[in-house]
């Protein structure tokens, strides 16, 4: 059920015009005294109600700041987001996202953090985050899927991204597999992919999505910052959080969408047309080899497919790759 808070913020997002408190009570069903009461504490979240006598209500002015309000502030979707919960810190969303499955909160809850301290990447690698620098967000899915489906949310997920990132920017985004978005050869995002499931059918997926947005060069810890980069150091422009976030949010929803009534061949082809090196020759390595190879797409079950010079092909899951 959305909330009320929600449903307001919709109905003076489709007005410029002034909106009247009885017309507002009429459509949230609330009292005309519950209207000034949440348009307070819209104005708490920085937005600038003008209320003229007479007239109504109408807003003038959206913070810069990203919470629940601001994200669902024009948030045109149907099922992605309607949960949404915004902290300023966290350790990591993720935590926070199995918490709320494991509460039984429903497909499409997302979680937004400003910060986390313990940001975490896939084996426990460590994942950057500085406080409001980036997009450090987890989204819960209930997929009707079998666990070995599971990897085509995380691919899913990283054509998403890399469809905005094109849509917003004049950057070239590519696909390394199986996770990471580069621009420039740098990562400026990564996807991690949880998965709870019992009796060979998946109960619920926390897919993690971290994307540096505005730190600077200098603001990429030294140790990575050969490998790393931001969408404001390669594209030399500020990237708004909120609208960002906005953005994933309706792509990931109409991909989704489209990825369940299709198939993965929809996610497929959008893959393999933003992945990195496709066509290209790598040296791949596993524990027994060392093999030149061209890549060639990628499999449902998330494998990568490689050919090699005897026009072999290779299904790979966890090779050591030499992009
Ligand atoms: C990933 O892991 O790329 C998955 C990252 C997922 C982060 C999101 S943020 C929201 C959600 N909550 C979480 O706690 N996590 C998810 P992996 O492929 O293992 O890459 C990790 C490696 O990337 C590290 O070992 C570093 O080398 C590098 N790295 C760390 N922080 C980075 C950053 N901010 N940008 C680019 N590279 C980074």
């Amino acid at each position: 059920m959305e909330s009320t808070r929600n449903r307001l913020i919709k109905l003076l997002n489709q007005e410029d015009n002034y909106i009247s408190g009885q017309q507002l009570s009429d459509h949230l069903n609330i009292s005309r005294t519950a209207v000034w009461k949440h348009m307070k504490e819209l104005e708490k979240d920085g937005y600038e109600v003008e209320a003229v006598q007479r007239k109504g209500y109408r807003i003038i002015a959206s913070p810069d700041k990203t919470s629940e309000n601001t994200i669902h502030w024009g948030l045109s979707t149907s099922w992605i987001g309607h949960q949404l919960h915004h902290y300023e810190e966290v350790d990591s969303t993720q935590d926070i996202v199995h918490q709320l499955a494991k509460q039984g909160k429903p497909h499409g809850t997302v979680v937004v953090a400003d910060e986390q301290i313990k940001g975490k990447g896939r084996m426990s690698r460590p994942w950057h985050s500085p406080k409001g620098k980036g997009i450090w967000m987890s989204i819960l899915l209930r997929p009707e899927l079998s666990p070995v489906q599971a990897p085509q949310i995380t691919l899913l997920a990283a054509t998403v991204l890399a469809k905005v990132i094109t849509s917003q920017s004049q950057l070239i985004p590519f696909i390394k597999w199986p996770n990471d978005i580069l621009i420039n050869h740098k990562k400026v995002s990564g996807i991690l992919t949880e998965m709870q499931a019992e009796h060979d059918q998946i109960q619920y997926v926390a897919i993690g999505i971290g994307i540096n947005l505005n730190q600077s060069a200098e603001e990429i810890p030294v140790d990575i910052r050969h490998k790393a980069s931001s969408l404001r150091a390669e594209s030399k422009e500020e990237w708004n959080i909120t609208s960002t976030i906005q953005e994933i949010l309706k792509q990931f929803e109409s991909t989704y969408d489209q990825y369940a009534a299709e198939g993965f061949n929809y996610v497929k082809e959008i893959w393999e047309t933003y992945g990195y090196k496709i066509g290209e020759k790598v040296t791949i390595s596993t524990m027994r080899r060392t093999w030149e190879a061209t890549l060639v797409g990628i499999e449902p079950d998330g494998a990568l497919i490689a050919r090699d010079s005897e026009g072999k092909r290779e299904k790979l899951y966890s090779a050591e790759i030499q992009w």
